[in-house]
C-alpha cells in the first residue's frame, strides 16, 4: 500500500477531490500554507493499493493547472535605496509524494 501526499492549488482542490472520489479513491483534505508564498494551498492524503498509484496521479494531473502568481520583491541599489518590483512565480499543477505504508488499520 502507498500513501500519496499531493499539494494542490486551493482553486483546484474541490474539482480534484470530486474526480478522485468518483474514481473510487478515499481522500483527506488538509488546509495548508506554502512556505515560500505564504499563501493557502490544500494537501490531499490518499491511501491506495500500489497498482492504483498511477491512476491516482493521472487523475490529479488532469485536474490541476499551472498558474503564475505575481509576488512583490525588492531590489537594493546601495546607499539605502530600495525599490519593489513584481516577480512571476509558476505554481503547480501539483506537488506529489508517494510513500510506502508499513501498516494500515481501520479500528
Ligand atoms: P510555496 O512554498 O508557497 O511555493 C510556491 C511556488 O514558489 C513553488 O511552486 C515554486 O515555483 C516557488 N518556490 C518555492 N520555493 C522557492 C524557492 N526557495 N526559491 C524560488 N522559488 C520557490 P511549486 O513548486 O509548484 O510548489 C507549490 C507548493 O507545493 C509550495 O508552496 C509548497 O507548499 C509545496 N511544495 C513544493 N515542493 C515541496 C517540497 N519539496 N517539500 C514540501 N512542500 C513542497
Amino acid at each position: 500500500m502507498k500513501l500519496i501526499t499531493a499539494i494542490v492549488n486551493k482553486e483546484d482542490s474541490k474539482h480534484v477531490c470530486n474526480a478522485l472520489i468518483k474514481d473510487g479513491f478515499t481522500v483527506t483534505r488538509l488546509s495548508t500554507t506554502g512556505g515560500f508564498l505564504m499563501a493557502g494551498n490544500m494537501t490531499l492524503l490518499i491511501g491506495t493499493e500500489d497498482e492504483k498509484v498511477d491512476a491516482c496521479i493521472e487523475c490529479i494531473a488532469r485536474c490541476c493547472k499551472k498558474r503564475t502568481e505575481v509576488v512583490p520583491s525588492t531590489a537594493s541599489y546601495g546607499s539605502g535605496v530600495a525599490t519593489a518590483y513584481p516577480l512571476n512565480v509558476t505554481v503547480g499543477g501539483a506537488t506529489v509524494f508517494v510513500t510506502n505504508v508499513e501498516r494500515f488499520e481501520k479500528l
